[in-house]
């Protein structure tokens, strides 16, 4: 095993005479690591040796760190030669000119834990990525700009694309193959041919930015739906053409496609579909693994290089989901039916996919990592702390922002989560007046109270009015939920909050004080000592937080352990550990029923504190019903409960 170091790529092209023998050794092994496609043998040529991957994706933002190596290994253990992963942009650069590389978004030591594996690596840096992620990747605050074209040569766009690829691309060279590192690809913006803009000088810009950091020699490919219409807009001169397709595709005509553009070179499935993503009030999608296996193995059998998109999809933790249009969220898990679920579990599909690469590699010898051992710690009592009204000084301590007409959260620098958008009723509305948002301006739940008394859920593009009664002068609370940006198609720009008016009867409405929750660090600072505890269970329909607490005994082998938390009787929230933001659950929609908790955010040391924000209804009214539960099994298709489209 080379012992491989961040090689100073900037080391001589050829040796001097005066190299000091480790720069020669290493002048030699530079030399001779070599990555490329053979034309002529329709091939790519690892170190002048034929080489075809056989891959599979992982999404280092959808993993905890503490399981990075768990999963890697179960990939490599299955066969796979190669992970293909995403870099989210939004996920390293959350604040413009604010980069995290470390902990979570440690990429380098993601990186470096495939190298040690002896995986290679297929690296996806987009900019844009799709991927169910928030935006596809982009960081919302590009849309400060709010006449920005994503995902073209406008030059705002461009401008913060130069300067992203500047801090990152540098970052990964070392890790190039011919640097000593395990990338042997990097795909270049994402399926742009499915985009409408169809702007090959944005391309073209991204070509010159990709060499002009990476070099000439690593290969760069671009990776489009296996249709011609697709491949007009997605490839460039320049840029290795693939295609994605899934068991629905005729394999034959699928790599037929992308020989229309690269007649000679190697067949790529660059995602090859193993099962496919889920939307809240949607049944919970899966595809059979003889389907897999069948598909797999014939193009195996062709030569072809594929990479199984989700090898392990994982989890959508905090409010990194993205949505797709006409519009609907992706739940909390990306389990994707995937070989590996979503808490790294070893599936039959898993044993099937390594037993089809097997007919075509030799498989590692060894044991398997199994999959971890899951607890169910039992049911955890909870407690109504507060109302998000009764909260807003704890939750907005710099106080609201006011304004005529209602501000979207881009323009509060507000990028996930809640707004609370307050004015007065201007009227009488003894009897039911029509509160409603006549241009779909709700992005994208909105939980309304008049003086602390529910009213009802409006929700983009599913339920555009309610009817609401009270007296001029009340106070009319909106408390406004992002369920995440959409991350494909033409609407990706999609700003939240109350983008038009709201209208009371025939009024537009006026005069709005606007408060952004700072949720992360409320939460953190252990909302429950900050604010007055209220355990009022009358308020058990008003937008409000629980606690609970439970221990896990220390001195008991490899405790704690991975376990699921579900609501019974809850509705629709945000729920954290020990501060950890594990993601939305909704049983009140479905399908997903049990949020992941890896083993790592639990503690022996101390009770574990769970922190809930229930929007809608909890079962609190009555005290031995308030609880939520921790089990050890997942339920992710439990029952649906779509809303009915009302005007
Ligand atoms: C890819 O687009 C995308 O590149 N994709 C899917 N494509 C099917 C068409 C979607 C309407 S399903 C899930 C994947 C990821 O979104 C991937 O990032």
């Amino acid at each position: 095993m080379i012992c491989w170091t961040q090689g100073n790529t900037s080391r001589p092209a050829r040796p001097p005479g005066s190299l000091r023998l480790s720069e020669a050794i290493w002048w030699l092994y530079k030399a001779n690591r070599t990555f490329k496609i053979d034309y002529e043998g329709d091939r790519f040529l690892k170190d002048g040796k034929p080489f075809r991957y056989i891959s599979g994706s992982i999404h280092y933002s959808r993993i905890p760190r503490f399981y990075w190596k768990d999963r890697l290994f179960k990939m490599k253990m299955a066969g796979l030669n190669t992970i293909q992963t995403y870099v989210p942009w939004n996920f390293h650069e959350p604040f413009p000119g604010q980069y995290q590389f470390s902990g979570e978004q440690d990429l380098e030591y993601f990186l470096q834990l495939a190298h040690e594996l002896d995986l290679l690596v297929i690296l996806r840096p987009g900019p844009y990525i799709c991927a169910e992620w928030d935006m596809g990747g982009l960081p919302v605050w590009l849309l400060e700009k709010e006449s920005i074209f994503l995902r073209s040569s406008d030059p705002d766009y461009l401008k913060e694309v130069d300067k992203w690829l500047e801090v990152l691309l540098p970052k990964v060279k070392p890790y190039l193959y011919q640097y000593g590192g395990p990338i042997i690809t990097v795909q270049v913006e994402n399926e742009y041919g499915s985009y409408f803009a169809c702007d090959y000088n944005y391309l073209r810009f991204l070509l010159k930015l990709f060499r002009q950091h990476l070099g000439e020699e690593v290969v760069l490919f671009t990776t489009d739906g296996a249709s011609d219409d697709y491949l007009k807009c997605g490839t460039l001169q320049g840029l290795y053409a693939t295609v994605d397709f899934g068991t629905g595709h005729n394999i034959t005509e699928a790599f037929m496609i992308q020989r229309s553009v690269e007649p000679k070179g190697p067949l790529i499935n660059s995602e090859f579909y193993t099962g496919w993503l889920d939307h809240w009030g949607e049944s919970h999608q899966t595809v059979s693994t003889k389907k897999i296996v069948d598909a797999l193995t014939d193009m195996l059998s062709r030569g072809a290089n594929v990479n199984l998109y989700m090898f392990i999809g994982g989890t959508n933790f905090g409010f990194w989901n993205g949505a797709n249009m006409p519009y609907l969220p992706q739940p909390t898990t990306y389990d994707y039916d995937a070989p590996l679920s979503e808490a790294g579990d070893l599936t039959e599909k898993y044993y099937a996919v390594r037993e089809a690469i097997g007919k075509f590699e030799k498989l590692p010898e060894g044991p398997i990592p199994p999959s971890t051992p899951k607890f169910a710690y039992g049911k955890v009592a909870m407690k109504q702390v507060n109302t998000v009204q009764d909260s807003l000084d704890v939750l907005c301590p710099a106080g609201p922002f006011n304004s005529t007409y209602p501000l979207t959260f881009v323009q509060m620098k507000q990028y996930f989560g809640f707004v609370l958008y307050r004015t007065i009723l201007p009227k009488n509305c003894s009897e039911p007046v029509l509160l409603s948002s006549p241009f779909g301006g709700i992005h994208d739940r909105a939980y309304v109270s008049v003086n602390g008394v529910p009213q009802g859920v409006l929700e983009r593009n599913m339920a555009l009015s309610i009817n609401i009664t009270g007296k001029a002068g009340d106070t009319l609370d909106v408390l406004v939920e992002n369920l995440g940006r959409i991350n494909y198609g033409k609407n990706i720009n999609d700003f939240k909050g109350l983008i038009s008016n709201l209208t009371l009867g025939s009024d537009v409405l006026k005069d709005w004080l606007m408060f952004p929750l700072d949720l992360q660090n409320e939460v953190q600072s252990d909302l429950e000592k900050k604010v007055t505890s209220n355990n009022n269970p009358s308020n058990s329909t008003l937008p409000s937080f629980y606690v609970g607490h439970f221990s896990i005994p220390s001195g008991i082998p490899d405790f704690p352990q991975d376990t699921f938390i579900q609501f019974p009787d809850w509705t629709k929230g945000q729920v954290w550990i020990n501060g950890f933001n594990l993601g939305r659950y909704w049983p009140g929609r479905g399908p997903q029923v049990t949020l992941y908790v890896p083993r790592h955010i639990l503690v022996t040391s101390a009770p574990n504190n769970i922190t809930v924000l229930e929007l809608e209804r909890s079962p609190c009214k009555s005290q031995e019903r308030c609880f939520v539960e921790m089990v050890d099994k997942p339920i992710l298709d439990g029952p649906l409960f779509p809303l009915k489209k009302n005007p």
